[in-house]
């Protein structure tokens, strides 16, 4: 099985380890999205509210401006930079860790790494915006692949995963980029059903051998409130659920809106999996 890299190379010209699983906090300004939207909306608490990630142990923050829930309406271009941009700007300056842009759109994407931004995150895996994978490419910004589909058909759901991925890949490649810029996500929720979420769920270990680090995003998704019968706002235990699960089958990110909670719980898996058995204190980041 091919091993992942265990670094991200940032624009900057700093690195992001990998070697533990990292937590990305989600901070999410739109009116609309399905579990926060409208809180963080305001620029001021926008950036406390990173603070306030950061300071639980989110390792990246990422921005977006667009509701991507079901059914979701589309943001036009000028309002969405209008709502991210101010935010990157802000960010940029008060906290030390790394954002990413959350876009599907090429000038979003853009006028945000030219604010700070310093990883990409498209929702449509570089199948969307023909220009989004030049913009990765000529940047060298690590960039989120992830897999979304329009309907929830498949003959087989992990090889058209996979295939849908790598295709991204290769037109990152295509462009000019390097294969250590990608990071791929299965994309839960987006264009699968209940059953096919768990499924890739259960599959990731599968994806992970594709040699690139995994990112997976679940948090609070409705594959958990379906499967638990609980609304968005009690969804946290099948949220942390989620993310051990995922992270003991690879994942070296997880995307989420809990992050004290989901850091320490990744936090202590790390503790699990570093201990000496020799009897000997493992300080874990501390
Ligand atoms: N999920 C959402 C948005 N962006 N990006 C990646 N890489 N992976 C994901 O799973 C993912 C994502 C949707 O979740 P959220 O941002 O909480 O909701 P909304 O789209 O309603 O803003």
């Amino acid at each position: 099985m091919a091993q992942a890299r265990e670094q991200l190379f940032l624009p900057d010209g700093r690195v992001v380890d990998l070697s533990r699983p990292l937590v990305m906090g989600i901070l999410n300004v739109t009116p609309d999205s399905f579990s926060d939207g409208g809180r963080y909306v305001d620029l001021e608490r926008a950036v406390e509210h990173a603070r306030s990630m950061v300071a639980c142990g989110a390792a990246i923050i990422d921005v977006g401006g667009e509701s991507t829930r079901p059914g979701y309406t589309p943001v036009p271009l000028e309002e969405e930079m209008r709502r991210v941009l101010p935010v990157i700007e802000a960010l940029s300056a008060a906290i030390d860790v790394p954002l990413s842009i959350d876009t599907q759109k090429a000038a979003v994407a853009e006028a945000a790494l030219e604010r700070g931004a310093q990883i990409l995150n498209d929702i449509q895996g570089l199948r969307g915006d023909p220009a989004m994978a030049r913009l990765a490419a000529e940047s060298g910004a690590p960039v989120v692949i992830m897999h979304n589909r329009r309907e929830p058909v498949y003959a087989d759901l992990l090889e058209e995963v996979r295939r849908d991925l790598s295709d991204g890949v290769e037109r990152l490649l295509a462009a000019g980029g390097r294969p250590e810029q990608v990071i791929l996500d299965p994309g839960i929720g987006f264009g699968k059903t209940v059953e096919q979420n768990l499924l890739l769920l259960k599959q990731l270990d599968r994806l992970s051998a594709l040699g690139y680090p995994l990112l997976l995003g679940a948090s609070r998704k409705s594959v958990i409130g379906r499967t638990l019968g609980v609304p968005v706002d009690e969804r946290l235990p099948g949220s942390l659920a989620v993310a051990v699960y995922g992270v003991l089958k690879g994942a070296r990110i997880v995307r989420v809106h809990d992050v004290c909670e989901t850091a320490q719980a990744v936090k202590m898996i790390a503790a699990i999996e570093e201990v000496l058995g020799d009897g000997s204190a493992h300080p874990v980041g501390a």
